[in-house]
């Protein structure tokens, strides 16, 4: 039997890395789409998974979508690629739409007109999100709860995932959706609060820094790690049947909870004189609350996390405090 190929939309971000790690562990011959003319990741990519063979492409332009359908020929597609810091979304709300909703759209057709008469023959994977529950319904949060985005973004999901059950339903397409909540890592964006929090522990630790500015500290967030959450990715696609699963912990914390984890694991038991907080980083709709409830996913992927909270805290501030001693 020849490899399975996989081609992966948002391969230069942190959930693509571990993704295509992982696809290349388990054989697959591993594709990824690449924006722009000199996107400044693409060293990062070439770097850590050198075997992927890259595709230039934008998920608002379908014809690029479709060209890197038929260079790449794969059984499973996964749409990683979006827009994805909710702050952003507010001041650019048309960009995000186009690519982190209608993205989604182009490469749904995208995988339709390629799989031809069979639709079903390429699997695919929608990135949904937690954020498209926003406004506090019920806790813990599963597939069945109301969405009711509070962001540009969250809103641009909530397209992006009825979309794909509507190409599944329309048309037959294996296409699934996971509901991730957040996920962290040492490879996270240096914009998102976890990493910001790690990288200005490490550098407050080793004296190069003393204080930063935050936003709203009592948001509670369920966090997982992302080397867990792209397996689950990939155990979707396995399924006979398409379907769409929350992936999480069920356990939340507040951005303070993190303060104190990340404080303490370099000594620093009152962090209050390390942080101020500026209007400019509240928002103006917050996601107040969020707990998934995963149990579909235990249940018919057989998934569960591996790395707790703190063992997450501990390991995005040891990786900052390596790089900023290694001076990247
Ligand atoms: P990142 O922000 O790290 O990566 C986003 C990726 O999308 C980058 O590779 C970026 O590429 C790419 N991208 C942006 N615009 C375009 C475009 N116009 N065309 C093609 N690619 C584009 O996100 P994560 O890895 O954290 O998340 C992966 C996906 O999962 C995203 O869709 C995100 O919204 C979603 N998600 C993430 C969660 C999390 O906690 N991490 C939770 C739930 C959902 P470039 O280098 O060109 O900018
Ligand atoms: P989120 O992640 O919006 O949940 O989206 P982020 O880390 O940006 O915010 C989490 C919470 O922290 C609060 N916060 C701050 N956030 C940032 N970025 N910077 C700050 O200074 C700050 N201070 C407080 C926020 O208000 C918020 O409540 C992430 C992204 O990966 C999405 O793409 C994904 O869909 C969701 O997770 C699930």
């Amino acid at each position: 039997m020849s490899m399975p190929s996989a081609l992966i939309t948002g391969i230069t971000g942190q959930d693509g890395l571990y993704l295509a790690e992982l696809l290349l562990e388990k054989g697959y011959d591993v594709h990824g789409l690449i924006r722009g003319q000199n996107n400044p990741r693409r060293e990062l990519v070439e770097k850590v998974v050198p075997d992927v063979r890259l595709h230039n492409g934008d998920l608002t332009d379908l014809s690029s979508l479709m060209r890197a359908m038929r260079d790449s020929q794969p059984d499973e597609v996964y749409n990683l690629g979006a827009i994805s810091f909710v702050a952003y979304s507010w001041e650019n709300a048309f960009v995000t739409s186009d690519v982190t909703g209608m993205g989604v759209l182009n490469m749904l057709e995208a995988v339709r007109l390629h799989a031809g008469d069979d639709p079903s023959s390429i699997r695919f994977y929608q990135a949904s999100s937690s954020e498209m529950f926003g406004k506090v319904q019920q806790v813990p949060q599963s597939e069945s709860t109301l969405l009711w985005p509070r962001s540009p973004y969250g809103v641009s999901k909530v397209y992006g995932h009825y979309m794909t059950i509507n190409y599944r339903e329309s048309y037959g397409m294996h296409a699934s959706s996971g509901i991730l909540f957040n996920h962290e890592s040492p490879r996270r964006g240096p914009e998102f609060v976890t990493r910001k929090i790690s990288q200005a522990v490490a550098r407050i630790h080793l004296g190069q820094q003393d204080s930063m500015a935050l936003g709203n500290l009592d948001a509670q967030r369920d966090w997982g790690y992302a080397g867990d959450y792209v397996e689950a990715m990939w155990r979707m696609l396995q399924q006979d049947e398409a379907d769409d699963y929350v992936i999480a912990t069920g356990e939340t914390h507040s951005i303070r909870d993190f303060l104190d984890l990340a404080f303490a694991h370099v000594g620093i038991d009152d962090w209050t004189k390390h942080v101020t907080q500026d209007p400019r980083f509240m928002r103006p709709a917050e996601v107040e609350l969020l707990i998934g409830d995963a149990s579909k996913a235990r249940d018919q992927l057989g998934w569960a996390p591996t790395v707790s909270f703190p063992e997450l805290v501990a390991m995005m501030v040891d990786s900052d405090i390596a790089a900023v001693k290694a001076g990247w």
